[in-house]
């Protein structure tokens, strides 16, 4: 089918956290390449794409940094948009799904099917925080685990040995939120019967997408629907997401996966006015590129809504990434195993292409791929700039040396083999980068590219315009010679410009100011040309295309992963009960991020009291905003209960709750020790409010 435009999207970004090159390599960086390259080709394309606000992640992560959701989806959007931005990531949108016309749009979605009897609604019964006075989502309750019994395993998944659970296998449940135990009651959510699309969705994908989707997409696609599809629930109980737009649904949300890819069409609905004609034209070619992990929402849940609700056009393809794990291990963010790509641009700033490049000629688009810094650099150092910037440098360099600064003349009547050979090569070039990206395959399309700049290597390696010049005066038909291969190996610059752009952009920008040429030279069309760059036309001085990575470089990456991920672990290890404090040394290096962890209030003591058999410790009662805390403190040596009553303190508020003498302390009161060795409080020098945030 003839397709008169492009609807691109990518993967909707949880703004629970940073993204990191995993993030880049699994979708968007490939879903950026696809949309360069359509550009150029002059379609008509939109990209679309923003944060997902909503869901448990988000909610957790509030927890965990002591703050509102809504604090954390706008601290990660404004970080995430920034990252996306720097790299070049070009969206014609990025929005994010708490607004407006995102609640509006999904709202009305719902309504229809809806009103459509799309829906079933049952009944089923759900873990309740009494205490809280709320329905407790899988994430939220902690238990443990049936299986390696860690006793932090959580309603849905074991972290430490894997296994996916539900919150009815956790030994000894209790609620994150208030400790509490967790009981069951009725609740009702509306179910989205996937069973009634089985005969569809087989016609639909297993007949009608082997050939095209990607194996390890259809794959998974088709083993779920092989082993049957259940209804689903499409609404939450929380607080936070897009309220259920019926009557008597309060405190119901949409499930996070039934809006989340209806912020797609928000977004084109905020970019232009002829969304519609995106989404609902038959011609219009959807590709949604995402993360392995996300393979049955798009491939099968958000078809079936799509479907349901009827009117929209289908996914063409989803061509999905697997993922890419760092120097041998899995990307884990508990673990702070990660490369933030906020990190990588200002560890290496005005670097860009240099990441994109090793990206995507290392992605993991069949398979799981790995990441090393060793890896980069080798990528980096020796086919980028030892291939393709040494190709340009020499080029230019020659041309300024032999010609004058200027493109020579191609002479026909001194054509060979070898500049016809290479002619058809640039030709052929084009049309294998063509086809690859067209069928997804980013890494073949790099490579075609790289296998043509180094055809230009050595195409000037068996001409040698260098040794030809030495013997000029016995042999004047050099120059000929000499102007035609400057000429071509000029020509080959500016097709690799064109080739390069959509993979490299910020490469093609330079390498366009090094020939005068304008923006439009890079337009697909012009690919395989060789007439580019007119005879005559004087050209610049060459640029470094390509930063090397020194070994010390590599060494520094490595360390600063080793060494975040290992400062995880000691905090964990410190908030173990009863482990004995380190002696004071100075601390490695955090990041933000660490320090944003911990949850810093201001208190005030209201009560105080020794605990029996226990001569070090106190018994305290403090007051944080409206809520009271109990915290055993290890001062009962340096203070009398007595004194310290009314005290203004600072606590950290989030620390995991430990017994000590059969009490629960739930936080900390921070400390100093003044030169005479007697601990003193930190406390603020002017009177704040309890419960407010220390930053
Ligand atoms: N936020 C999950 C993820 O980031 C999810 C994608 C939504 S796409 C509509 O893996
Ligand atoms: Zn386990």
């Amino acid at each position: 089918m003839d397709y008169k435009r492009l609807l691109i999207t990518a993967a909707l970004p949880y703004a629970n956290g940073p993204v990191h090159i995993g993030h880049l390599a699994g979708c968007y960086l490939p879903a950026d390449i696809y949309v360069r390259y359509q550009r150029a080709q002059k379609r008509e394309v939109k990209f679309v794409c923003g944060s997902d606000e909503h869901g448990v992640p988000i909610t957790i992560r509030a927890m965990k940094e002591g703050t509102t959701p809504q604090a954390v989806v706008d601290k990660y959007h404004a970080l995430i948009k920034e990252s996306f931005h720097q790299m070049g990531i070009s969206f014609d949108i990025y929005s994010r799904t708490s607004s407006t016309t995102h609640r509006e749009t999904s709202q009305a979605f719902f309504k229809k099917m809806f009103d459509d009897g799309a829906f079933e609604v049952k009944e089923s019964e759900q873990y309740y925080d009494e205490e809280k006075q709320m329905f407790l989502a899988d994430r939220y309750i902690v238990g443990t685990c049936p299986v390696c019994s860690n006793d932090k395993a959580y309603g849905d998944q074991c972290e430490k040995c894997g296994s996916t659970l539900s919150p009815e296998q956790l030994i000894n449940p209790h609620s994150t939120l208030s400790n509490s135990k967790p009981v069951k009651r009725k609740t009702q959510h509306w179910y989205f019967p996937l069973n009634k699309y089985e005969d569809w969705l087989k016609e639909w994908i297993v007949e009608g997408k082997k050939d095209t989707w990607k194996a390890n997409v259809y794959g998974q696609c088709k083993s779920w629907i092989d082993a049957g599809l259940q209804p689903r629930a499409m609404t939450r109980d929380s607080s936070w997401g897009v309220p259920v737009p019926l009557p008597n649904a309060e405190g119901k949300v949409l499930y996070v996966w039934f809006d989340a890819p209806i912020g797609y069409i928000s977004a084109t609905k905020e970019l232009t006015p002829m969304w519609s004609d995106y989404w609902q034209k038959d011609d219009t070619k959807l590709v949604h590129f995402i993360g392995k992990d996300n393979i049955v929402f798009h491939c099968i849940i958000f078809p079936a809504m799509l479907k349901s609700h009827g009117g929209y056009v289908l996914p063409e393809n989803v061509p999905a990434n697997e993922f890419l794990n760092i120097e041998g291990e899995k990307v884990s963010t508990s673990r702070n195993w990660a490369v933030w790509v906020h990190e990588y641009l200002s560890d290496f700033p005005d670097q860009q292409d240099l990441l994109r490049y090793v990206l995507c000629a290392n992605a993991p688009e069949t398979k799981d791929n790995d990441f090393t810094w060793k890896d980069f650099q080798t990528r980096v150092n020796s086919e980028l700039s030892g291939n393709l910037g040494n190709f340009v440098n020499r080029a230019f360099v020659m041309m300024h040396k032999l010609c004058s600064g200027r493109v020579p003349t191609f002479h026909k009547d001194a054509t060979n083999e070898i500049d016809l050979a290479l002619v058809a090569d640039i030709k052929e070039a084009k049309e294998k980068i063509e086809t690859a990206i067209e069928s997804y395959k980013f890494r073949d399309a790099l490579s075609e590219i790289m296998a043509i700049s180094a055809k230009g290597n050595k195409y000037l390696q068996v001409n040698e315009p260098w040794n030809l010049v030495k013997t000029l005066d016995t042999n004047p038909g050099n120059q000929k010679r000499i102007d035609n291969c400057i000429h071509l190996s000029l020509q080959l610059c500016a097709n690799l410009a064109i080739f390069i752009n959509p993979f490299l952009p910020f490469t093609a920008q330079k390498m366009c100011g090094m020939m005068k040429v304008v923006e439009r030279m890079l337009d697909w069309e012009n690919g395989g040309r060789v007439d580019l760059l007119k005879v005559n036309y004087p050209l610049r001085e060459p640029q470094i295309l390509f930063k090397k990575i020194e070994d010390s470089e590599v060494a520094d990456q490595v360390e600063k992963l080793k060494a975040r991920s290992q400062q995880v672990m000691e905090t964990k290890a410190a908030i173990i009960p009863n482990k004995q404090a380190e002696p004071s040394v100075e601390k490695a290096m955090i990041q933000f991020d660490d320090f944003a962890k911990i949850d810093l209030r201001t208190g005030i003591i209201l009560r105080a009291e020794k605990v029996e058999k226990a001569d070090k410790l106190l018994k305290l009662s403090v007051k944080l905003g409206e809520e009271e805390r109990t915290i055993v403190s290890g001062i009962a040596l340096h203070f009398s209960p007595e004194e310290i009553i009314g005290k203004h303190v600072v606590v950290v508020a989030n620390l995991a709750p430990r017994k000590m003498r059969g009490i629960e302390s739930q936080g900390m009161i921070l400390m100093s020790e003044n030169e005479d060795g007697k601990l003193v409080f930190v406390s603020p020098t002017e009177p704040v409010a309890p419960g407010s945030e220390v930053r």
